[in-house]
C-alpha cells in the first residue's frame, strides 16, 4: 500500500509534535511502524492522504457512531456555527442537552459538561471526595479513565500498551489516595473496604472495560460494586465515556440494570467534536459550583457546536433501529472472526458487547487484564499488519477497543471477516 504522503507528513510532525501525534495511541508504538494519515472520512471508511480506502473499526474513538460525516451532523455543525463558535455564555443547546441526558438516563439528575471524558472524570472524583468528605478513590487495574494525576496508576489504554502504567510526573502523593483493585475480583474488593472502612470516597470503574481490550463484568459483578459500595457510603462512579448510549440508549447502566452514584460521559455526545459531561444524584452535583464548595469549570464547556453535532449524534440514534443494527453487526463479527481463526487453527479470544469488540491471540478466556496480558502481541502485531494492508483499519493496540457504527453494512462486516480469514493463515 502506497504510503509515501503519510510517511512524508509524520517525518514533518516528529519536528514539531512529541512522537509526532497529538495522542500516544496514535503513533503505532504497540504495533510497529508508522501512522498514517487521515483528510477524509465518510460512513464507515476513511481515506488516507495517499488515497487509500480503510474499513474504519476506530472510529475516532467511539464518537462516529453513525460513521463519519453524518448529514445530520455536518449541518448542525455548518448551521450552528453561522451564528458563533463559542460565548463564554449560557446558551440554549446547553438545557437542550442537559434535558436529553437527564430524560434518557435516570440515574442523571443533574450534568455538567466538560471539554473533554479525562476533565469529565477528574471532576467526577473531586465531586465525590468534596461530598463524602472521604480522601480514597478505588480504581481497577487497566481500566482507563483519562490522563488525570491520580487515576493514572495502572492505567489501561495508552498507559499500558507503552508498559508502565504509572506516568513520570506524578508526585506519589499524588497517588497515594488510589487504590487500585483487580476488575471482577469480589474477594480482592472486600479485603480492601474491611482494610479501609470508612475512608473510601468512591468506586470509579468502566462498566465493561475497554481500555485493555475489551472484557466483560462477570455476572453478579456490578451488582457486587453496587452493594458493596451502598453498604460502606462509597459512591459508584460509572466511567459511560466509551459505553455511554453506545451499549443502550441509557448506556451500561441500562444495559446492565445498575444505578450508580455519578457517570461521566464523552465521545457521542459530542459527535466527534471536544466533549465530555458528569453526572448524577442531584444532591451531590449541588454541591459544585457556584452551588457548593467542589469547584469546577472550564471555557469551552457546554459549546455550542460541541452541543449541536451531539445531540445531531444521539438523536439520530434514537430514532429507528439503530441498536439492532450495532447489535446485530456486533454478533455477525464475532461469529464470523471466531470461526475465521477455528478455521486457521489460530487460538483467538473474540470478546463482544453490543457494538464493542476485541480479540486477543490466547486459547484462554479473558476476564481482566492480568488475561490480557497473557495474549500474543506479537500475533496482534502482525494481524493489525495483514488486516491493515487488507484496508480495514483496527485499533494500533492490543490494548483497545474496536467500535462498530451503523453505518457499517452486512457486507463491510462479510469483507472484514474474509479478509481476516486470509490473514490468521498467515499467522
Ligand atoms: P478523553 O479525555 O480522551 O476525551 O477521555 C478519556 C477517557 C475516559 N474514560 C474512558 C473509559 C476512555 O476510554 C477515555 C478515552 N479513551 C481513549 C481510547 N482508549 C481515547 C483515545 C486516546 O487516548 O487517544
Amino acid at each position: 500500500m502506497n504510503r509515501t504522503q503519510s510517511e512524508a507528513l509524520f517525518a514533518q510532525a516528529l519536528n514539531y509534535i512529541p512522537g509526532g501525534v497529538n495522542s500516544p495511541v496514535r503513533a503505532f508504538r504497540a504495533v510497529g511502524g508508522n501512522p498514517f494519515f487521515v483528510n477524509k472520512a465518510k460512513g464507515a471508511r476513511v481515506w488516507d492522504v495517499d488515497g487509500n480506502e480503510l474499513i474504519d473499526y476506530v472510529l475516532s474513538w467511539g464518537p462516529a457512531i453513525l460513521g463519519h460525516a453524518h448529514p445530520k451532523i455536518i449541518t448542525a455543525v455548518q448551521v450552528t456555527a453561522e451564528f458563533g463558535t463559542s460565548f463564554g455564555i449560557p446558551n440554549p443547546l446547553e438545557v437542550t442537552m442537559a434535558k436529553l441526558i437527564c430524560e434518557l438516563v435516570p440515574s442523571v439528575q443533574k450534568i455538567r459538561m466538560t471539554s473533554s471524558g479525562t476533565e469529565a472524570c477528574m471532576s467526577a472524583i473531586r465531586l465525590a471526595r468534596g461530598f463524602t468528605r472521604r480522601d480514597k478513590i478505588i480504581k481497577f487495574d487497566g481500566c482507563y479513565h483519562g490522563h488525570v494525576d491520580s487515576l493514572l496508576v495502572k492505567a489501561g489504554s495508552g498507559a499500558l500498551t507503552f508498559g508502565h502504567p504509572d506516568s513520570a510526573g506524578i508526585p506519589a502523593s499524588f497517588t497515594q489516595h488510589t487504590i487500585v483493585a483487580p476488575y471482577n475480583d469480589v474477594a480482592a474488593l472486600k479485603e480492601i473496604f474491611a482494610a479501609n472502612k470508612d475512608q473510601i470516597a468512591g468506586i470509579i470503574v468502566e462498566p465493561v472495560p475497554g481500555n485493555a481490550g475489551l472484557y466483560l463484568p462477570k455476572p453478579g459483578y456490578l451488582e457486587f460494586l453496587r452493594e458493596i459500595t451502598q453498604a460502606n457510603g462509597a459512591l459508584l462512579i460509572f466511567d459511560e465515556v466509551m459505553t455511554g448510549f453506545r451499549l443502550a440508549r441509557g448506556g451500561a447502566q441500562e444495559r446492565f440494570n445498575i444505578t450508580p452514584d455519578l457517570s461521566t460521559f464523552g465521545k457521542v455526545i459530542g459527535g466527534g467534536l471536544p466533549v465530555g459531561a458528569f453526572g448524577g444524584r442531584a444532591e451531590i452535583m449541588d454541591c459544585l459550583a457556584p452551588l457548593g464548595p467542589v469547584y469546577q469549570a472550564g471555557t469551552l464547556s457546554g459549546n455550542p457546536i460541541a452541543m449541536a453535532a451531539g445531540l445531531a449524534n444521539l438523536k439520530e440514534l434514537f430514532d429507528g433501529e439503530a441498536y439492532g443494527k450495532l447489535e446485530e453487526r456486533g454478533q455477525q463479527l464475532a461469529a464470523g472472526m471466531k470461526s475465521a481463526a477455528n478455521a486457521a487453527h489460530v487460538p483467538m479470544q473474540f470478546n463482544v458487547c453490543g457494538s464493542m469488540f476485541c480479540g486477543y491471540f490466547t486459547s484462554e478466556p479473558v476476564h481482566n487484564v492480568a488475561d490480557a496480558m497473557r495474549s500474543d502481541r506479537e500475533r496482534f502485531k502482525k494481524f493489525f499488519h495483514g488486516m491493515l494492508d487488507a484496508g480495514v483499519y483496527l485499533a494500533p493496540s492490543q490494548f483497545e477497543a474496536g467500535f462498530i457504527s451503523t453505518a457499517h453494512t452486512a457486507a463491510d462486516i462479510e469483507t472484514t471477516v474474509a479478509a481476516a480469514a486470509k490473514v490468521l493463515r498467515t499467522l
